[in-house]
């Protein structure tokens, strides 16, 4: 998904990275710390980025979200959203202790000189104990089985397996907007005029089939179908913030999951730093 070779000095707004001395601020979250670079954001536009400091002595930064014990779980990613928020945000919200590795985008050094160690060659990568697994999917499920985070029946477990890979196909054409097709003319508003509106129409109906949507996407149980459904509406309406105007119930849905204690914080934070979503910090 990521395009290591993306141009990054393609970037009108290269001027608006944060002040370097600002160095890294660290948030304390119930437990948690977060230390994120510090950025000044504007809102609602079309955005392209720019970088967040990364200082250059450390190839790979340790984010240490639990400081009270040894972590059971560490998440190995890029210093981007990607493919790994959605570990990071059931982590968070269920309050599961975890550290992560963070590998600067701009260190395709430090990149390469670990990609043969993971099964695929990419990550994201959960590491449990001596337990390396890979394949975004293959790590939520396992941490809903783990977490009690799938529902009660089989019912249940293809619901939430059918939401999570609906979302993710939505994701994939978001992917192809962001990498391929960002600054070809007309593209972003097929994006949101056509492509985007049509996968979440379907989500909206699938939302309302568990207790008309007014809960989580299993109803009234949190699963972790929730996490990705809740990162790739925030993701859209980053891209555009009416995205959802004509969703009123995915719009609910990804508003009661930001009011979520420990995601509203982490967010808030996350947000702050501005962490790129796609390794070529359009967005
Ligand atoms: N099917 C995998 C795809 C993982 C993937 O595409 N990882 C990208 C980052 S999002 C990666 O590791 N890119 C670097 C590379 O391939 O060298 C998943 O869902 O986790």
């Amino acid at each position: 998904m990521i395009n290591l070779n993306s141009n990054r000095t393609n970037n009108p707004r290269g001027t608006a990275i944060l002040n370097p001395l600002l160095g890294f601020y660290r948030g304390f979250i119930g437990g948690r710390s977060f230390p994120f670079p510090i950025r000044d954001e504007s809102p609602s536009e079309p955005r392209e980025l720019s970088r967040p400091v990364i200082p250059s002595a450390s190839k790979q930064r340790r984010v240490a979200h639990a400081c009270k014990m040894a972590p059971v779980y560490e998440v190995t990613y890029f210093d981007i959203r990607g493919f790994a928020e959605m570990i990071r945000l059931l982590l968070i919200d269920q309050g599961i202790e975890f550290t992560e590795k963070r590998i600067p985008m701009e260190d395709k050094e430090a990149w390469l000189s670990i990609k043969d160690s993971f099964t695929f060659g990419q990550v994201p990568c959960l590491k449990e104990g001596d337990k390396e697994i890979v394949q975004t999917g293959t790590i939520m499920r396992h941490l809903a089985r783990k977490h009690n985070l799938y529902g009660d029946s089989e019912d249940d477990f293809v619901h939430a397996d059918l939401f999570f890979d609906g979302v993710r196909d939505l994701r994939a054409k978001y992917g192809n907007f962001i990498y391929n097709n960002y600054d070809v003319p007309g593209k972003r508003q097929e994006f949101l005029e056509e492509i985007a509106p049509t996968a979440l129409a379907k989500l909206e109906s699938l939302l309302k089939t568990r207790q008309n949507g007014e809960h989580f996407v299993l109803g009234e149980k949190i699963s972790y179908a929730d996490y990705n459904l809740f990162e790739e509406l925030d993701v859209l309406l980053i891209l555009d913030a009416h995205t959802l105007d004509k969703f009123p119930i995915l719009k609910a849905f990804h508003k009661r999951m930001s009011e979520r204690p420990l995601l509203k914080d982490y967010v808030q934070k996350r947000n702050a730093s501005g962490m790129w979503i796609s390794g070529n910090g359009k967005q």
